[in-house]
């Protein structure tokens, strides 16, 4: 890992650099994920790197609906499983729920080393070898997805996830949670719950809302979500970090 000095003051955004480019390495990561992971940087630096107030009520508004799911599902692609292997272990301990690798720039050498690598971090139960093509009216390797896992599931988290996808999957009628620094992005606008974070952030986050909440509290929390009101928030926050910097 790369030899950056803690007091270095973007030491975390370095050592996430570090993650990823370590994750290509051992064939984890797709190549095409550095870039998806520099686009995410230049949102990050947006939000100053922080958790911003909308996406703390949608991170409580996607544990509320994990809290309620029959079969919820995490799914995971090469970026977040080397970002965040021991945040999404102690989610899905949290929830009970399953975990699938779906991957866009999909080999089934990678999946198996993925769900290796989720293993090896605590994660169990790791569904996607084999997964067939099963979501409707998605041509890409997006659209496989194993019977039991995402395919049966009510509501799925998607970090990183692609517009296709997650309309595909709310198509299926689906609730859709992803995680997405960039606000404007058709995944952010098509998802029942988007959380403009960064999924170091926002995993963590969810799984301690996730742990404190009722059923009852659940309920009404999914309830009050209004994905567009929570969007457009996040976008005048952005506005407002911008004119202050300006
Ligand atoms: O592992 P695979 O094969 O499934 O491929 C994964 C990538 C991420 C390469 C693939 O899904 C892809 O190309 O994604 P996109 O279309 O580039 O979208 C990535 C989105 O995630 C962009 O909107 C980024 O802003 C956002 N993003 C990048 N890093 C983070 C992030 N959002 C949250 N946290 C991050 N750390």
């Amino acid at each position: 890992m790369a030899d950056v000095p803690r007091s270095h003051p973007r030491y975390e955004s370095l050592m996430t650099r570090a993650k990823v480019e370590e994750g290509v390495k051992a064939g984890l990561v797709a190549t095409q994920g550095l870039i998806a992971h520099g686009r995410g940087e230049a949102f990050d630096y947006l939000l100053g790197e922080a958790t911003i107030a909308p996406a703390e009520e949608a991170a409580r508004a996607a544990a509320a609906h994990l809290r309620l799911a029959r079969n919820a599902v995490l799914s995971v692609n090469g970026n977040t499983a080397v970002l965040v292997p021991d945040e999404l272990a102690a989610l899905q301990r949290t929830l009970g729920c399953k975990m699938e690798v779906n991957l866009f720039h999909r080999t089934e050498e990678r999946v198996t080393r993925l769900v290796a690598h989720l293993e090896k971090h605590g994660c169990t139960n790791v569904l996607g070898a084999g997964a067939e093509p099963t979501i409707p009216g998605l041509d890409s390797e997006r659209g496989r997805s194993t019977r039991e896992g995402i395919f049966s599931a009510d509501v799925v988290l998607v970090p990183l996830e692609d517009g296709d996808r997650c309309q595909a999957l709310r198509n299926m009628g689906k609730t859709v949670i992803v995680v997405d620094l960039n606000p404007l992005s058709r995944t952010a606008k098509s998802a029942s719950v988007s959380i403009t974070d960064n999924v170091r952030r926002a995993v963590p986050l969810i799984t301690r809302h996730a742990e404190s909440m009722s059923a009852d509290e659940a309920r009404r929390v999914a309830a009050a979500f209004d994905p567009q009101r929570n969007l457009r928030e996040t976008l005048d926050v952005i506005a407002q970090r911008l004119r202050a910097l300006a």
